[in-house]
């Protein structure tokens, strides 16, 4: 007898920062979510797909989870929470080195509200950075405030835990037919993905200067005949001091960011990439609804 093959929703949640996306892309096998070192990369839910034997489990990487105050934010929030009250199986993560933080206790408190009855698991991450007595402590102390299916301890970064979580995720989901054909590992849009990609790089390259106000939007898309795709993006900033910025002196900073875009754009596509890259000074651009939606963002949740 074959086993019945199962199927379903696991949301990341977790405060900016956790490494989320990090667990997503070692789940995965492959990046479909960005990664920076700074907070609030993430502005959307991403799906990732993975296999675990006959089980499909599909990732929902969420923004992270802050007090919200402008636009954007909330829709960023409202976007996470949905993902978690979808979701079959919600994991939680927390940064070891950092404990339970008050972003952490105001998550626990939501939790309740927000995802009712689905089970909660909770992944302590970056184990790497702590001594096991440490995360000890900090395991007993999380489950004294809410009632975790199990607890994991893992290292997004090197993998470490991962395997157990995932097997243990996959006999978790409910029994039915996959959701994706088995090769898929990903359900963002391409032109979406590219433009993540573009951003990942702005936000490597500018470090501290990085406008928060910049978005990135893929404009055309053309594959041509001749096997190599062209993709011209906009980058829209907030202000016009913001512009000079992106650009860089002497232009240095966009086209470095245009040549490590594209370098990861062949890759991933397989294929010569043309990137164009232009910059946009569009001051309200976080309160007009085509943005959002281009982001896959509700506009509405940021009201
Ligand atoms: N030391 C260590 N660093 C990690 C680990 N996992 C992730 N990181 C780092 O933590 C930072 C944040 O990782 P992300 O995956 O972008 O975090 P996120 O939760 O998706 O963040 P947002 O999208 O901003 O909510 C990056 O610099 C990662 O390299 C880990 O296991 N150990
Ligand atoms: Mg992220």
């Amino acid at each position: 007898m074959t086993e019945q093959t199962r199927a379903g929703f696991v949301a990341l949640i977790g405060e900016p920062n956790a490494g989320k996306s990090t667990l997503l892309n070692r789940m995965v096998g492959a990046k479909v979510s960005i990664v920076t070192h700074k907070v609030q990369t993430t502005r959307t839910r991403i799906r990732g797909v993975c296999m675990e034997g006959q089980a499909q489990i599909v990732f929902v990487d969420t923004p992270g989870l802050f007090r919200p105050r402008r636009r954007l934010d909330r829709a960023m929030v409202a976007a996470a929470w949905g993902g978690a009250s979808d979701a079959d199986v919600v994991v939680l993560l927390i940064e070891a080195h950092r404990g339970i933080t008050e972003g952490v206790k105001a998550i626990l408190e939501a939790l309740n509200e927000r995802v009712g009855a689905h089970p909660v698991a909770l992944a302590i991450n970056k184990i790497d950075r702590v001594k096991a007595e440490t995360l000890l402590a900090l395991a007993e102390q999380m489950n004294a405030l809410y009632p975790f299916v199990r607890t994991f301890m893992i290292s997004a970064e090197r993998g470490y835990g991962v395997d157990d979580l995932r097997e243990w995720l996959a006999g978790e989901l409910p029994e039915g037919p996959w959701f994706y054909p088995e090769d898929q590992i990903a359900d963002l849009p391409m032109r979406v993905i590219a433009a993540e990609v573009t951003r990942e790089k702005l936000t490597l390259r500018l470090h501290e200067e990085l406008p928060y106000q910049l978005t990135v939007e893929t404009e055309k898309w053309e594959d041509r005949p001749d096997g190599s795709t062209r993709i011209d993006q906009l980058i829209y900033v907030g202000r016009d001091g913001h512009k000079g910025i992106v650009l860089g002196h002497g232009g240095e900073t966009i086209k470095s960011v245009s040549i490590d875009a594209r370098k990861e754009l062949a890759e991933f596509l397989g294929r010569p990439v043309h990137l164009f890259l232009q910059v946009k000074v569009r001051p309200n651009w976080e309160n007009e609804a085509e943005r959002y939606s281009e982001m896959g963002l509700d506009f509405k949740d940021g009201n």
